[in-house]
């Protein structure tokens, strides 16, 4: 399977980077209209939607600060980061967009979701608009799709007042607003956090053969974060048989919270020049003028084009600028001046397209103020609404935590028609016993035969078949497409695979010590395992993270460490832990149906161990079931993973030596725990002791 020879060359030469532009395109609602590239309509919609955003930032203030009351004894809590003075970057990002192309949004994300959300309505049958509208009553509109845009607005108000109406059911709030039916996947409050996650969506719309792109939209302070290397770099990996259909879209408002990027937290001027570090073609970037909804609008024109042609990844950077703090309670003065900011207010996306439509005499000034009272209105009107909507209930508090699914029942659909070379029958010896190592390679082929969606990636699993040989082979018989290499970029591993599960795949990703899971912690702890909860328990997320635990092998501190534990903190990932053949298998078969992400745990040692495993039978294990794998009367132990051999020795002992009976629980799932079969065990010997290769700290 080697296709690249990499020779020693040492011709001297230099590189040469291609010029990236910076504010090429400077239109004007005449030149556009009179070259038939908008339509005074369509400027009209890109108006008015500017106008709901900017409505909506300032309910926000007002609500916050007390100038709007929607009901007596209302009281706002929450995030406030708003988009005003940026709105023509949402506004001309989304109106070129299809309702099924994905974007994922940041903290500052309120305008994204207005604005993706309007113009996938203007873009839905009537069908598709029922299917939005549910049950919201409809009555008292002209039509539905004027209900519809009401509703949208309504279930953004109330996710931001964190309410069960609210697109997430209010367990987002405004932070994290995601409407997957209108190609949303969510908004991020860790700075950078969606980088990895639009990247691994744009890996699965590729692989899928979907004709749509992904739009990752981020702040100019999260491309200082290393996720944006990671995903970068990921998106413009060679072996991509055509580019990624993604835009990392960086809104460069000039700061961070207060941190300023040129001349103060980076060392260049145009954040677009960093696209040459990634490909021989710059990533194609660009730096656009992003306070002109106009230009914002043909720029993303030619990214969409480009990206469906597979000229992708794109990275544009576009120079706007918050009018407003931070946030509400920051006044944004002790890090900007008077002139600054007066300046950038002489940019007003609005205010440009709306004297440019009273020029084309496509309004008047009168005509302009009726249209924001209209805007306001509606706001206003959704607003009360959506605080007078439900607050959610304790006893819902883990509701949507977890899906209850699984593809168990998937049938013939999925199967993979046209294997590459028949797939390795892997022996078991006389006693019917095969290698730990083989029970997962047989479980990988089986699941991937069984479900086309099942993809194996991870560092050195192709060709090498990962540090433990355990996918050797797989790459003969899936090729390419299926099991592939990737960068050392562990976040970017998990990242990616959350974002290819919410697109439809079921990616098995390999970390290869679970020591190095501490550099994916953001993706693990605060992305995968939150992002269902967050988004309403709207998804799932089919992914299974393959990793290795292995004290005992003299391999030092950064390679024996059993963290399970940390991982098994935060709810919204399972963790499974097999010890046996037999049970690695089935539960890795479980795992891989499973429509939750899993943590799933090797013990090195363990790999050229052998059990029993039954041929050509395709058997599960059900998560939350406890092995009793010794029966005792005097003492329970709890363990797990290759130390249970060790507590199966020292029972033997025990029994011989002292009459002492040990029984063994082995939990197997360690999330969900199986309580009850460990409970019952300690019931009846009275006494417990829990046995693992962990730290003691903690
Ligand atoms: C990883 C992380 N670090 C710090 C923060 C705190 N924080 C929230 S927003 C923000 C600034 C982000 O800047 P940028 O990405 O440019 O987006 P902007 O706020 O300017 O839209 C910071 C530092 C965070 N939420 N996440």
């Amino acid at each position: 399977m080697k296709e690249i020879n990499v020779l020693p060359e040492y011709n001297p030469g230099e590189i040469n980077f291609n010029p990236i532009p910076l504010f090429q395109y400077r239109a004007s609602l005449k030149d556009e209209v009179s070259k038939g590239k908008i339509t005074i309509d369509e400027a009209l919609k890109l108006y008015r939607a500017m106008l709901l955003i900017r409505n909506f930032e300032f309910m926000v203030v007002d609500l916050s600060t007390g100038n709007f009351v929607p009901y007596d004894g209302f009281k706002f809590i929450g995030a406030t980061h708003l988009y005003v003075g940026e709105e023509a970057n949402a506004v001309g990002i989304m109106s070129v967009l299809n309702k099924d192309d994905y974007i994922t949004s940041t903290h500052r994300g309120h305008g994204h979701s207005v604005a993706k959300g309007l113009f996938a309505i203007y873009q839905m049958d009537d069908n598709q608009l029922k299917k939005f509208l549910g049950d919201w009553p409809t009555d008292n509109y002209g039509s539905l799709r004027e209900a519809a845009i009401d509703y949208h607005l309504f279930q953004a108000m109330a996710e931001l007042l964190g309410k069960e109406e609210g697109y997430c059911h209010g367990r987002g709030g405004g932070m994290h607003i995601a409407d997957f039916y209108t190609g949303n996947l969510g908004a991020n409050a860790i700075v950078g956090g969606s980088f990895a996650i639009a990247t691994g969506a744009a890996m699965a719309v590729q692989k899928q053969g979907l004709d749509r792109i992904v739009v990752c939209i981020i702040g100019d302070g999260a491309m200082n974060n290393g996720i944006a290397h990671e995903a970068m770099n990921w998106a413009s990996q060679r072996q991509w048989k055509k580019g990624l259909p993604i835009v990392y879209y960086i809104e460069n408002n000039q700061y961070g919270m207060t941190g300023q990027q040129r001349g103060e937290v980076t060392g260049i001027d145009y954040l677009s020049q960093r696209g040459a570090g990634y490909n021989n073609v710059n990533m194609h970037a660009e730096t656009i003028w992003g306070m002109n909804v106009l230009t914002v609008r043909e720029a993303m024109l030619r990214v969409r084009e480009r990206l469906l042609n597979g000229e992708g990844p794109i990275l544009v950077e576009s120079m706007t600028y918050r009018f407003l703090g931070h946030n509400y309670k920051d006044k944004g003065v002790a890090y900007r001046s008077e002139e600054e900011k007066k300046a950038w207010m002489n940019e007003d996306p609005v205010t440009r397209l709306k004297n440019e439509l009273i020029e084309m005499g496509a309004l008047t000034e009168r005509d302009a103020e009726h249209e924001n009272e209209i805007a306001r209105k509606k706001i206003e009107e959704i607003t009360k609404k959506a605080a007078n909507a439900t607050d959610p209930v304790p006893k819902d508090m883990y509701r949507g935590l977890y899906a209850e699914t699984t593809s168990d029942n998937i049938g013939e659909e999925y199967r993979t028609k046209n294997l590459l070379k028949k797939p390795r029958k892997y022996t078991r010896d006389s006693e019917g016993k095969m290698l730990f190592r083989h029970a997962v390679a047989e479980a990988l082929t089986e699941e991937m035969i069984r479900d086309k969606r099942v993809i194996v990636y991870g560092e050195d699993v192709a060709d090498y078949g990962g540090a433990y040989q355990v996918t050797l082979g797989l790459l003969d018989i899936f090729g390419r497409e299926r099991i592939f290499n990737t960068p050392i970029s562990e976040a970017a591993i998990v990242g990616t695979g959350l974002g290819a599960a919410m697109v439809g795949l079921r990616p098995v990703v390999e970390i290869m010590y679970i020591d190095f899971i501490l550099l994916a912690m953001d993706q693990l702890g605060n992305q995968v395992a939150k992002a269902r909860f967050m988004f309403g328990g709207k998804m799932t997320i089919p992914l299974v993270i393959r990793t290795t635990i292995g004290g005992g092998k003299g391999y030092a501190g950064q390679h024996s460490q059993s963290l399970e534990a940390i991982v098994a903190h935060f709810p919204g990932i399972k963790v499974v832990i097999p010890s046996t053949a037999y049970d690695v298998k089935g539960l890795l078969k479980t795992a891989i149906r499973d429509d939750n992400p899993v943590l799933f745990i090797e013990h090195q040692m363990l790999y050229v161990d052998k059990g029993e495993v039954p041929e050509g039978v395709d058997y599960t294990i059900p998560f939350g079931e406890a092995r009793i794998a010794r029966e005792g009367r005097d003492i329970t132990v709890v363990a797990y993973s290759n130390i249970i051999k060790n507590v199966l020795s020292a029972a033997e002992i025990l029994e011989k030596e002292d009459g002492v009976s040990v029984e063994v629980v082995d939990p197997r799932t360690l999330v969900p725990l199986d309580i009850d079969t460990i409970a019952k065990s300690v019931n009846k010997t009275g006494r417990a002791v829990v046995v693992n290769q962990a730290p003691y700290t903690g």
